[in-house]
């Protein structure tokens, strides 16, 4: 009888207990959401079509709200995936450059003319550079859960036409939050100042640089013509790919179906994401770049010849940071690239 009892007591307490996590099941109100650009721009695009998949396939349980302009750092987008680690913001699409403070691995997407084409790009986000890129996030405390892309780096400025590493020779450029950023322009003679996005803008606006680099679809939203950048060249030196991420303790809090919804829409939107950034940007479909040609802008396509001239003066960089970012990643990111 007692045996009997305590099994009673048993099986009661493992009912309760069962019920506890449905009980304590708790939303935020709603779950902050970075990126550095908002819609119309595709990065932001992406993160709007994660936040609406959420929010249908929850049934509003889980309410993501998205903060552009990194203003959930002050605009300070390289400090974006430590403000995700400590809570600060629940969830981001961020990009790798800005991420790469961080995890020096990230740079390899910032490797100069590592990747010549779209598929060189997959086969590092697809292949085991992406798996090693996700274990390494993981290990700093943020679930990784896809990718999507802002895009091929094309440079462009105020002054003229760039064809050949000597045309930049002094030209004062706004680059990004990774140092390989100033070694890469440094390397081909020119003037660069680190600069956040949100100081970017009216740094062109003003003047106060004569260039920049960042995806075509970031300048034909932001009409980077109208701020005197009318020479723009197509190099393809850089890519920077788009990772959809959430804070540890705030996945933990999801239950394993909502930890799957979000997941799949994660990864559905950066998909869509994916397809956005390249819409008229590839050699399909040049339409994007025939649309800023027709603005008057001067668009130049390196020859392969033309492109080598630039690939020589950076080499010295590249192999610096092969060494900084660690050769053996850089050797399995350059196989997945040669068999792609
Ligand atoms: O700051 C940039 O140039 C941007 C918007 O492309 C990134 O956040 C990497």
């Amino acid at each position: 009888m007692k045996f009997v009892k305590s099994i009673v007591a048993a099986a009661a307490a493992v009912a309760v207990l069962g019920a506890i996590p449905a009980v304590a099941q708790t939303y935020k109100d709603e779950y902050r959401v970075s990126t550095v650009v908002p819609a119309p721009f595709p990065w932001g695009i992406a993160a709007e079509r994660w936040a609406e998949l959420v929010g249908e396939r929850t049934d509003g349980r889980i309410k993501m709200q998205i903060y552009p302009g990194a203003q959930l750092v002050q605009g300070e987008q390289t400090r974006e995936f430590t403000a995700m680690r400590r809570g600060v913001i629940d969830m981001a699409v961020g990009s790798t450059i800005n991420w790469s403070p961080q995890i020096a691995e990230l740079n390899i997407f910032s490797m100069p003319f590592l990747m010549p084409d779209y598929a060189a790009i997959d086969a590092l986000t697809k292949g085991p550079v992406g798996e090693r890129v996700f274990e390494l996030i993981q290990e700093n405390g943020v679930v990784p859960l896809a990718w999507a892309e802002n895009g091929f780096r094309e440079v462009t400025n105020s002054q003229r036409a760039i064809r050949t590493p000597g045309d930049m020779q002094g030209l004062k450029m706004r680059v990004v939050g990774s140092p390989i950023f100033n070694d890469i322009f440094t390397a081909l003679g020119a003037n660069p100042t680190q600069m956040s996005w949100a100081d970017a803008q009216p740094a062109l606006t003003t003047g106060a640089v004569d260039g920049q680099e960042n995806p075509l679809t970031i300048y034909s939203v932001l009409k980077m013509n109208e701020l005197g950048q009318d020479n723009v060249t197509l190099w393809r030196y850089a890519a920077d790919p788009l990772i959809f991420a959430v804070n540890q303790e705030i996945w933990d809090s999801f239950t394993e179906e909502d930890q799957q919804i979000v997941r799949e829409a994660a990864v559905e939107a950066g998909a869509y994401g994916v397809e956005v950034a390249r819409k008229g940007v590839t050699d399909d479909d040049q339409s994007l770049i025939e649309e800023i040609r027709g603005l008057g802008v001067d668009v130049i396509s390196l020859s392969d010849e033309e492109r080598e001239a630039f690939v020589e003066a950076t080499r010295p960089v590249y192999d610096a940071w092969r060494d900084r970012i660690g050769a053996d990643f850089v050797g399995m990111a350059e196989e997945s690239i040669a068999n792609r």
